[in-house]
């Protein structure tokens, strides 16, 4: 008997339902990004974003699944669709979703890379609320999970994630968004002789690539979109990695905003699993190319994908490759 026969338990608050399989999301992210990678490099994020979330919405809207969208595209007077709160489906599998339908909105208005289209598929409880704020984060790989931590300095972090792949300080590629903020963290990590990757947006993908081998990255560091670090957190926990996080609120009223959560110690430290404690699925579809996913590729009748999907319960990640046919009649070749 092989590891992958032993089916992974099915959560309680599922039991009695019937499972919707993680392929059957796939569609989910695929649309989003074929709609929202028509605006590559139109210099309009909002009408990028717009694409992205009424395909990602209709698809959802026709699964059976009773969804309720825990991470959106914010509250529900402030979005019309895929709002916190919101549930989605014909109705069927409970489950909770957290979505960013286009991360990296501005990625695609300027054409650059790294843009993905993401979504999580959580069971009942499987994924923390968070109020949309910064957050500080450190993200890594299995090679690296369990060693680092969050509060330490820079260069005992980047001593410890070079240890833990047996190589130099300067053989490591840190990821860091390339913000005002990260100024000192930036010099820190130069005056320690890491390579930096400074990127405009898009810390999910960033996260995701330093955690699986062979990108050629190892790290993310930084202060980012806190709806962004329970993505994060889910696609970390099923690629075997880590994120450790803490709630950064600027001012006293975000800070407020904290306490209804019980997230108001901003000294704590969030770990993957408290963030995202029971992921069933997490699906990725590249929009513009990055390290990790190709982005769209349309012709003249169809287009091709590139996808991660990742399933905790039956415990594969997979990379789709997916051929879409714009019409009816066959396309005019198939290429490998
Ligand atoms: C990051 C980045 C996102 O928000 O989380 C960033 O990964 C944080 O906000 O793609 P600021 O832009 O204020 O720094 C995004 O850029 C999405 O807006």
């Amino acid at each position: 008997m092989t590891t992958n026969d032993v089916p992974a338990p099915v959560p309680d608050s599922l039991k009695g339902h019937e499972i919707v399989p993680a392929t059957d999301f796939l569609r989910v992210t695929e649309q989003a990004a074929l709609a929202s990678a028509r605006w590559v490099g139109q210099g309009d994020r909002h009408a990028a974003d717009g694409a992205a979330v009424d395909a990602m919405r209709n698809e959802f809207s026709a699964m059976p699944i009773t969804g309720e969208v825990i991470i959106g595209e914010g509250e529900k007077d402030e979005a019309p669709e895929l709002y916190v709160g919101e549930v989605l489906g014909t109705g069927g599998m409970p489950c909770e979703i957290a979505v960013d339908p286009l991360e990296g909105t501005d990625l695609v208005a300027r054409g650059d890379a790294g843009a993905i289209a993401v979504c999580v598929i959580g069971a009942p409880g499987g994924v923390m609320a968070a109020p949309d704020m910064y957050m500080k984060k450190l993200c890594v790989g299995a090679t690296a999970k369990g060693r680092v931590d969050i509060d330490a300095s820079i260069a005992d972090t980047l001593d410890t994630v070079a240890r833990c792949y047996d190589r130099r300080v300067k053989d490591l590629s840190v990821i860091v968004l390339d913000r005002p903020r990260h100024e000192d963290m930036i010099e820190e990590l130069r005056s320690q002789g890491a390579r930096i990757k400074l990127i405009p947006d898009g810390d999910i993908t960033a996260s995701m690539s330093a955690a699986v081998r062979g990108t050629g990255d190892h790290l993310y560091v930084g202060i980012g979109g806190s709806t962004e670090g329970v993505i994060t957190a889910a696609a970390l926990e099923c690629l075997g990695g880590e994120i450790q996080a803490k709630m950064w609120p600027k001012d006293d009223a975000q800070r407020e905003r904290l306490k209804p959560f019980g997230l108001d110690d901003t000294d704590r430290v969030l770990t993957s699993r408290e963030l995202a404690p029971q992921p069933l699925y997490v699906l990725a579809t590249g929009v513009t190319d990055g390290n990790l996913l190709r982005g769209v590729r349309y012709f003249s009748d169809g287009a091709r994908t590139h996808s991660i999907l990742m399933d905790l319960r039956t415990r594969t990640v997979r990379f789709v490759d997916t051929i879409h046919m714009f019409s009816r009649t066959p396309l005019r070749e198939i290429r490998l």
